[in-house]
């Protein structure tokens, strides 16, 4: 374990691990891929919020709609500083990564994209840097093209050289695979395709959560992600985007907050970022979003890498000695702390139900990327992904229940 986290004070801090599932059996939380348990302080904050300081924002001047206003903003000044992004102006609050994605496919895309122009997407994305591209592409007669895995659950960056040649308009990816755990070189990426002029949108759902993410070093021009996969609520979530992209987009959706002046025959669109952020927002959820920023920043983002990277090697070699389990996705060194897996003769549903027995919380399906399962034959995963308030012991008790998995099946 690493010397930089205190795993059983921080632990303390989030109250649903303390749950038992049933009587004696304590919960063991393996699925933060899908959502991150909430510290305290960020429910704090958020019933804070409301208890004291509920207001709309930017259209008032009494106290609470001025400290509302603050705190929203200042959630937001926090969150440019933990990506390390130029400015604040460049943090447009969404509801979550898929409502990031298509923000850039509706507004950047329909002002861009024309009949015969090539997208780039790759064979591990989530569906929600799929869907939108094609979308796009039918709607404009464009071209998807895909950047294929290798059988190491890596991309196959040889064909990605060919696919630039095709002269593509934009090229998405995920910096972390939420099956594969693959973390992508990004950087590289964009370097090749800022070459040919490409842009670049970067799925951060899984990578700012869970490793120190610098917008000025990454390479990307966009980059999404969700306050409720890193200790925040549901219902937010940032497209951060180059200020200068941002500027020459049109707008998404139209209404208050995102204009400047209307009148009955046209309006003038507010300034960045307020012009993509019609109507009354997650006000609340921008609070905890900043709670969360700040308990995240406390813990260091290098400890949180750096815990996940033992807790990933030490899981994947504890699974590897249970005779019959496959996982999928590069070795430890190359990736996140997420271990798809399958177990021979089992179905996953049966090994999520049969560990939930015992307290263990995984995932079982396609985890929303269902064109990288069929990459590999398969119908589905079982997942065990962990976070910075994951333990040996909790590996270890995962180990545990597929013995029983494999008792109950043999
Ligand atoms: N991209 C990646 C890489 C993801 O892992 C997810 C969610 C999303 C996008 C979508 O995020 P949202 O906040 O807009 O829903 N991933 C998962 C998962 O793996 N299991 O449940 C949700």
């Amino acid at each position: 374990m690493t010397d930089s986290l205190d795993l059983s004070n921080l632990r303390a801090d989030f109250p649903v691990l303390a749950r038992e599932i049933k009587p004696g059996v304590p919960l063991v939380y393996l699925d933060s891929t899908a959502t991150s348990q909430k510290p305290a302080a960020v429910i704090e904050a958020m019933n804070n919020y409301y208890r004291l300081s509920n207001a709309n924002i930017h259209r008032g001047v009494h106290t609470l709609a001025e400290e509302a206003t603050a705190l929203y903003e200042g959630a937001r000044e926090r969150i440019a500083k933990f990506i390390n992004a130029k400015s604040a102006q460049e943090i447009v609050y969404t509801r979550n990564t898929t409502e990031s994605i298509n923000l850039v496919a509706y507004s950047w895309g329909r002002a861009n994209i024309k009949a015969g122009d090539v997208i780039v997407i790759t064979e591990m994305e989530h569906h929600s840097n799929i869907v939108p591209w094609q979308m796009l592409a039918a709607e404009k007669n464009a071209r998807l093209v895909v950047i294929p895995v290798t059988d190491d659950g890596e991309l196959n960056l040889s064909r990605f050289e060919s696919i630039l040649e095709m002269g593509p308009k934009i090229v998405c990816l995920t910096h972390m695979s939420n099956v594969l755990g693959t973390i992508n070189p990004v950087a590289q990426i964009a370097e090749k395709a800022h070459a040919v002029r490409a842009l670049v949108l970067v799925d951060g759902a899984q990578s700012v959560p869970h490793l120190p993410v610098d917008t000025q070093s990454l390479g990307a021009d966009f980059l999404a992600f969700s306050a409720h996969k890193m200790c925040g609520p549901t219902g937010i979530g940032v497209l951060w985007g180059r200020k200068e992209l941002l500027e020459a987009m049109p707008p998404f959706l139209g209404g208050g907050d995102m204009i400047r002046r209307v009148t009955l025959t046209e309006f003038r669109v507010n300034d960045l970022p307020h012009k993509f952020e019609a109507g009354t927002p997650a006000i609340a959820e921008a609070v905890g979003f900043g709670a969360a920023i700040d308990y995240l920043v406390s813990a260091g983002m290098g400890a949180v890498s750096g815990h996940e990277r033992e807790i990933i090697a030490y899981a994947l070699d504890r699974l590897e000695e249970v005779p019959g389990v496959k996982v999928y996705g590069p070795r430890a060194e190359r990736k996140g702390g997420v271990a798809a897996f399958t177990l021979d003769g089992v179905h996953p549903h049966d090994i999520a139900q049969i560990l939930d027995t015992r307290g263990i919380a995984v995932r079982a399906g396609h985890h929303c990327a269902m064109p990288l399962h069929e990459r590999f034959g398969l119908p589905a995963t079982a997942r065990a992904s962990f976070y910075l308030y994951n333990t040996q012991a909790e590996v270890d008790r995962l180990v545990d229940g597929l013995y029983e998995v494999k008792k109950l099946f043999a």
